[in-house]
């Protein structure tokens, strides 16, 4: 069961009149710059390229709007922590962000971090954003396949018993963990 397939690019925001007329359920992939939040995308919907992945990091500089099936939206929003932008684009990123986490109807956001570094500052600072707005988090900790599976197991304990949100060890190489997490949307839908 995948609940964000069939899925297509619906359009890319600046600001918060070029934010789609939609009411849909939207799940919101938050994190820093280069951890893995469109390849997220991708390996939930099944598709090599719909969002676009990049080697270096700060690549989706938009917000990212994917429609499923006119029933559910996927949202891919910009990376935090990517030092190399102008403090205009900064404050442009951060007026887009507050006023997409004010105006939307979010079910849920998917906090992904890299495993291997657990949650940095700045993913501190947006979980507490997140936990004020009431909205619920699933904790994505990816680029798993880096890691033995004996750490993997240890991660996993350190982030569930130090967070009160569930926590998914995901790889997008492997897939490791996307039927969880899939799992998760859905009962969150
Ligand atoms: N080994 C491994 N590499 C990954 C994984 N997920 C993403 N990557 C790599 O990490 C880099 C960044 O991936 P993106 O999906 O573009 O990251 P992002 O969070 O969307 O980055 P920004 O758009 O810059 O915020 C790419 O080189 C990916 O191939 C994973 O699960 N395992
Ligand atoms: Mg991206």
């Amino acid at each position: 069961m995948n609940c964000f397939i069939p899925a297509k690019f619906l359009t890319t925001a600046v600001e918060k009149k070029q934010f789609p007329e939609t009411t849909l359920p939207e799940f919101v992939m938050a994190g820093r710059s280069n951890v893995g939040k469109s390849s997220l995308i991708n390996a939930l919907t099944n598709q090599k390229s719909l969002a676009y992945v990049g080697k270096r990091p700060g690549k989706t500089r938009y917000i990212n709007f994917y429609l499923v099936e006119d029933r559910v939206m996927l949202v891919d929003v910009p990376g935090y922590g990517y030092a190399q932008r102008s403090r205009f684009e900064l404050q442009q990123y951060g007026k887009m962000m507050e006023d997409y986490f004010q105006l939307r109807k979010i079910n849920a956001v998917l906090l992904v971090i890299d495993c291997r570094h657990g949650l940095t500052e700045d993913d501190e600072d947006m979980r507490e954003f997140i936990e004020s707005k009431n909205i619920p988090i699933l904790i994505v900790a990816t680029k798993a396949d880096k890691l033995t599976f004996s750490k993997k197991l240890q991660v996993k304990a350190e982030l569930t018993q130090k967070y009160k949100h569930p926590v998914v060890l995901f790889s997008s190489l492997n897939k490791l963990g996307l039927e969880e997490v899939d799992q998760w949307c859905i009962d969150h839908m």
